[in-house]
């Protein structure tokens, strides 16, 4: 409305650096970067490990949505501020729901997948900690993963006994090939970074020193690439098509999956695993 025009007004005119998203608590923060300062750098910093929690799932949207209405932007870094890239859905979100907070959840989920993969931007994943499952299927809709060698990554769901959406399998299976993907999503494989730059996960591993400036580098490599946005445009319809017809009945299937007493049941226990590990 127009609070948000007003914003983005400020952007393109004093280009204040840094600039915090407003409507976000600060979980989001967006900054402009780059030699001509045509990048933006989108940080998520929900501590402790980037759960994507609805809140962190909305200001990461709206970043994006922002820095898309900016057309000074040329290109997008999508980093993270605490120790992990991030840890995935967080599974709080999925315990004790009604049906409809879980509808929303997922279609929220979905939707900022879409926009990050539907983005005309050159989008850049700098990946400096772990990023499972549904922190993975955040970088596999960015145009490059660039990691560090203390960034596993991978599509865990089904080593916990969840079973991994369709669209994260597709979106990984366009960036390794089918058989890989389907073999490491059906075992639930975590890469080490370095498998993962071997698979073509990783496009490039940099040290926790260089990423930043290696990440900017490679996104001006992109922008300039005049016929960029048109390829990506026609590589990125079939999946955006079968996306939007699905997007629906998505959501009921997944209500439906998480509602199972058992998937209930397992989701407590991985989450009581996850804090049991921290006391040891
Ligand atoms: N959800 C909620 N809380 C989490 C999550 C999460 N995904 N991950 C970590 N946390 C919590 C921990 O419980 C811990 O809480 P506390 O401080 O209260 O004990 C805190 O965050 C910090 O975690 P760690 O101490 O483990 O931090 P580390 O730096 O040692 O490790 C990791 C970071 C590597 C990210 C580690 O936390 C981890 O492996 N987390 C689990 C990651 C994971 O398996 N995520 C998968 C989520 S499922 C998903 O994304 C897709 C689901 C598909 C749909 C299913 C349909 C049925």
């Amino acid at each position: 409305g127009h609070h948000n025009y007003l914003y983005l007004a400020m952007i393109r005119t004093t280009r204040i650096i840094p600039f915090i998203a407003k409507n976000v608590r600060n979980i989001v923060t967006s900054t402009v970067c780059g030699t001509k300062n045509n990048i933006i750098k989108i940080s998520m910093s929900s501590q402790p490990v980037n759960s994507l929690s609805l809140p962190l799932i909305k200001a990461v949207t709206n970043a994006f949505v922002e820095a898309g209405q900016d057309d000074t932007c040329k290109g997008i870094i999508l980093n993270s501020s605490t120790r992990a890239f991030s840890a995935g859905l967080d599974l709080n979100e999925l315990s004790n729901r009604t049906d409809d907070e879980l509808y929303i959840f997922w279609s929220s989920f979905q939707n900022m997948l879409f926009t990050v993969y539907n983005s005309d931007k050159a989008v850049i994943a700098e990946i400096a900690g772990a990023a499972p499952a549904g922190g993975t299927m955040l970088a596999t809709c960015c145009d490059v993963r660039i990691g560090t060698d203390k960034a596993p990554i991978g599509l865990n769901e089904a080593a916990f006994g969840l079973i991994p959406p369709y669209f994260g399998v597709d979106m990984l299976d366009d960036i390794v090939g089918k058989r890989v993907s389907w073999k490491a999503s059906s075992l639930g494989t975590m890469f080490k970074p370095q498998d993962a730059l071997t698979i073509g996960l990783y496009d490039i591993i940099a040290s926790n020193e260089e990423i930043e400036s290696i990440s900017i580098e490679e996104c001006e490599k992109w922008i300039k690439a005049p016929g960029r946005l048109h390829t990506k445009r026609m590589l990125h319809q079939e999946r955006l098509t079968k996306w939007r017809a699905g997007f629906e009945e998505e959501c009921l299937t997944f209500v439906q999956r998480v509602q199972d007493p058992r998937t209930q049941k397992m989701i407590s226990s991985y989450l009581e695993s996850l804090s049991m590990k921290k006391k040891k």
